[in-house]
């Protein structure tokens, strides 16, 4: 069967050198190594975040999820110019003829509806989110995950069904260029120009690429790393700049809370399965030996930032209200408790953690309303989400 020799399927229609067999696999693995790192990372804050019973995550070390979120952002953001390019290399094989050759043929394009439906979501949805623009109503949590099981089950197929065809393309001398009506089942079957004279171009290109991901990395992973932080000029967060030297997540204003907060009447309760139920005033609480902590903020966005945080010690409060041998505690703030992020779970393992605490002072002041005066929650190796403010009451379970 001859191809249609119109549009795509003009046998000159894709010419640039820049799109050979080697360049378009090469960026593949590369791809597929940062999307595993992402589905592996992204994997593990769900799981701290909705553990299921079998997961417990441990309050050391206490710096661990600070890492390991901000490799899952950076990888994600560092996948945006890798994704594009692949795209960009490979556009061509849109239009191969026969659209089908063979069953594996058609196994990886049938696989590339969820890997590059998937990615595309994944990457644009994240990236909206990581700037805090939520221009939709589904959940982004929920849609993030199961948008990651159908593209990493892409993934899965689509490097099932090309690895022979990746190992080809590497291992040779000459780059293939990628042309779309002859570029059938085998990727180096029937190139007629070898790209000697056009490697410039295919170098330039890899170079580009290799650039603007470096330089792409470089200016937001500051937002997390701290060295980088003043080369960071497209982070969505500085982790110095805020109320006390901190980024804020949600306001006071936000969410809702800054009369029950400023209350002078204001009390903590610590209630539940306990022998003897505390109702705390501050004064109380500024009493009782204060315990001082040098801990990260770790938001799920990707941003962190450390303080030095001083209060009473959760399992402190848990031995006054006759809890010996630990237990698991919801700990609930003053926002309506429908609303996100309004309360948090510590399992029995973070809650007698000695730096697990409750803490009113940020370097040495007050918490400032925005950081969660009067009384927050801080503990190491947790998700920004689990550190909760405007703390009301700890709920033993
Ligand atoms: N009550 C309450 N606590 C909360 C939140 C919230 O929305 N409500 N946001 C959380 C998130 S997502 C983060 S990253 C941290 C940020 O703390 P900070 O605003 O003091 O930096 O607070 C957490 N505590
Ligand atoms: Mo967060």
């Amino acid at each position: 069967m001859e191809p249609p020799r119109v549009g795509p399927y003009r046998p000159d229609a894709f010419r640039s050198s820049a799109r050979s067999t080697r360049t378009a696999a090469w960026l593949g693995i590369v791809l597929g190594v940062t999307f595993t790192v992402c589905f592996l990372t992204g994997l593990l804050s769900h799981l701290i975040q909705y553990p299921p019973s079998w997961f417990d995550w441990p309050a050391r070390p206490a710096g661990l999820y600070r890492v390991t979120q901000g490799i899952h952002v950076a990888a994600g953001i560092a996948s945006i110019p890798l994704l594009l390019a692949k795209l960009w290399a490979v556009y061509p094989r849109l239009w191969s003829y026969p659209p089908v050759a063979s069953t594996v043929h058609l196994i990886e394009r049938v696989s590339l509806v969820p890997l590059v439906g998937g990615s595309l979501f994944l990457l644009v949805t994240g990236l909206a989110s990581i700037n805090r623009w939520a221009p939709w109503s589904f959940s982004f949590p929920s849609a993030h995950y199961a948008a990651a099981w159908i593209a990493i089950g892409g993934l899965v197929v689509h490097f099932g069904a090309k690895i022979g065809a990746t190992r080809l393309a590497i291992s040779s001398e000459r780059a293939d260029p990628v042309r779309g009506p002859r570029d059938l089942a085998s990727p180096l079957s029937s190139s007629t120009t070898t790209t000697t004279t056009h490697s410039l171009s295919r170098r330039g290109f890899l170079a580009a690429i290799a650039g603007a991901t470096s330089l792409l990395t470089v200016a937001t992973v500051g937002q997390t790393f701290g060295p980088l932080s003043k080369l960071s000029v497209l982070a969505p967060r500085d982790p110095t700049v805020g109320p006390q030297g901190l980024p804020v997540n949600k306001t006071a204003r936000a969410a809702g809370i800054i009369e029950a907060a400023m209350d002078p009447a204001f009390t903590l309760l610590v209630t539940g399965a306990v022998s003897r139920e505390l109702i705390l005033d501050l004064a109380t609480l500024r009493a009782l030996p204060q315990r001082r902590a040098t801990l990260p903020i770790a938001c799920v966005d990707g941003w962190s930032a450390t303080a030095a945080w001083s209060g009473v010690q959760v399992r402190q409060l848990l031995m006054a209200a006759g809890i010996e041998n630990g237990a698991e505690v919801r700990v609930e703030s003053l926002q309506d408790q429908s609303r996100p992020y309004s309360s948090s779970l510590l399992d029995a393992s973070q809650a007698g953690d000695p730096d697990t605490l409750l803490a009113l002072d940020l370097d040495g002041r007050p918490l400032h309303l925005d950081h969660g005066f009067p009384v927050r929650l801080i503990g190491p190796n947790r998700p920004g989400v689990q550190q909760t403010k405007w703390v009301r009451r700890m709920v033993v379970l």
